[in-house]
């Protein structure tokens, strides 16, 4: 049965024919609305076109047109088009009203929301609280930037396909930035650190995207945020939300988890202190892992899990793909993908949990970064940095002085150059703080090349004979 809402019967130009588009024309089809997708792309790069015509999406592709906006009464757009595109400033100039694929999705959405932002971290604390939420019964699928549009899922829901009980979103600058209605009540910011400046512009405009996730929260709702990030704790303004800070150190008096002598706690907001689990029974590594899963405790705990569920869920949580993934030993050196590491704090945290022996491999596409912080974790840790992609120029300007640089230009030759030289203990780390999308078509590819290679070479040092590439220094 079709319920009239504000979108039925509206024609509604949806820009962008990606995950996020596709996912919002069928919710708008869904809900009476008469549907119109554009994309840059030409229909032969469009995946489900036919599909698409048959439940009447009238589809414009190869470019936006004018005769795009005939009759067009609003406009839903999808995360990768940033502000500036012509498409958008000629919406802007007809005086369309514009709502992003979150918007739309949460304006026909039936239960709460608990969404997640920062810069790193979201995706496995997402996973995490979902996770956590399963094993107290409640249904609550995990969607937004994690790869599921949040759009999808409430079409599942009026299809009577799934019940929720609450959405867990993920959600990147990208679909914070253009928020005005939605309203999480249960929100998670777990840090920022410079990134998608090449969009951005500039880090504040960035950290403003962030915090406006928290526009809507008020009296009843809560926000999870990481203490220890200063620029975070600077930025934050939480108005008549509870706040719930998260720690690797003891801090209260309210709710809050932090870690102490290697443990997760919990303090409930009527003040029940809990120790719920050891770092140690956590299948994730690395220190940030930790805080992860602290972050993740409070959000599932608020939103209606019990510690002890906390503890199974992430006690048996194995780690997302391309996160800290240990993949395999080559001759005693241990091998692992962090592919996902696409920024510097990500690859910051990757290395601030490892203690020495790191051939760490950087490089691929610059997204506006700053590579100089990384001058001060390297030492110490990292025995060498194996150059790869577009960037190595700019990262080799900016870490020349610390530790040896081996310009290797691609994967291949940085993994055998690794090998050939590593000792046993030594580590093989795949951080690159940059954009894969140089060479390959994203961090996914990207890591499981990075692990084809290492199991092409497990155990077989014989086929390392690789030219040394010249070194930088
Ligand atoms: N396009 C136009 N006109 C323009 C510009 C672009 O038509 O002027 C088209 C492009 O050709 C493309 C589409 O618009 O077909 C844009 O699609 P999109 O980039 O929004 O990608 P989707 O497939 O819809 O995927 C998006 C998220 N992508 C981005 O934000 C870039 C996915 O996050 C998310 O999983 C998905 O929605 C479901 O919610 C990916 C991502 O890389 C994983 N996110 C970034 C990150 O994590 O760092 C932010
Ligand atoms: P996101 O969805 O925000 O990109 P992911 O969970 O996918 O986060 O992890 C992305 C990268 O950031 C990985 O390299 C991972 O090892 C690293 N990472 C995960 N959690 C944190 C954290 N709390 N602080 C810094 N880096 C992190």
């Amino acid at each position: 049965m079709m319920t009239t809402t504000p979108w039925t019967e509206r024609t509604v130009a949806v820009i962008g024919a990606g995950r996020s588009g596709v996912a919002a024309a069928e919710l708008l089809v869904r809900v009476g609305a008469r549907v119109r997708l554009t994309d840059l792309r030409p229909r032969s790069d469009v995946p489900g076109c036919g599909r698409l015509q048959e439940l009447g999406v009238d589809l414009v592709l190869g470019g936006h047109p004018d005769s795009l906006w005939s009759k067009v009464d609003s406009v839903v757009v999808s995360p990768g088009i940033p502000r500036q595109a012509p498409a958008l400033r000629a919406a802007r100039e007809r005086g369309l009203e514009m709502r992003s694929e979150i918007e739309l999705a949460a304006s026909l959405a039936t239960a709460p929301a608990l969404a997640v932002t920062g810069s790193n971290g979201k995706s496995t604390v997402t996973s995490m609280v979902g996770a956590i939420l399963t094993e107290a019964g409640l249904q609550a699928p995990v969607c937004g930037n994690i790869g599921v549009p949040f759009s999808r899922v409430v079409k599942e829901q009026l299809d009577g396909l799934r019940t929720v009980d609450l959405y867990v979103l993920e959600l990147s600058s990208f679909q914070t930035e253009t928020l005005v209605d939605f309203h999480p009540r249960w929100a998670g910011v777990l840090n920022i650190s410079p990134d998608h400046l090449d969009r951005h512009g500039e880090l504040r405009a960035y950290v403003q995207a962030k915090l406006r996730l928290l526009r809507n929260c008020g009296d009843g709702d809560w926000v999870v945020y990481g203490a220890d990030d200063p620029l975070l704790s600077a930025e934050l303004r939480i108005g008549g939300a509870t706040p719930v800070p998260f720690s690797a150190r003891p801090i209260g008096p309210g709710p809050a988890a932090w870690i102490q002598d290697d443990w997760i706690h919990w303090r409930s907001p009527d003040h029940n202190a809990t120790p719920v689990m050891a770092c140690s029974q956590l299948r994730v590594l690395g220190r940030h892992n930790a805080l992860n899963a602290a972050a993740a405790t409070a959000l599932a705990c608020l939103a209606g899990a019990t510690p002890e569920a906390a503890a199974a869920a992430l006690g048996a949580f194995p780690g997302l793909e391309h996160r800290m993934e240990h993949c395999g030993m080559v001759a005693g050196v241990a091998c692992i993908n962090d592919s996902k590491a696409t920024n510097v704090g990500a690859t910051e945290a990757a290395l601030s949990g490892l203690d020495g022996g790191v051939w760490l491999i950087l490089g691929g596409r610059d997204k506006g970064s700053d590579f100089a912080p990384l001058r001060a974790i390297l030492p110490g840790r990292v025995r060498r940095v194996l150059l790869v992609g577009e960037a190595s120029g700019k990262i080799a300007a900016a870490l020349r002085g610390t530790i040896p640089l081996l310009p290797c230009g691609d994967l291949e030759r940085a993994v055998d150059t690794a090998l050939a030289d590593a000792s046993p203990g030594d580590l093989l780390l795949l951080a690159p703080a940059c954009t894969s999308f140089d060479q390959y078509e994203d961090f996914g590819q990207r890591g499981r090349h990075f692990k084809a290679l290492v199991a092409a070479r497990a155990g077989d040092r014989s086929a390392l004979a690789v030219a040394a590439p010249t070194r930088e220094e």
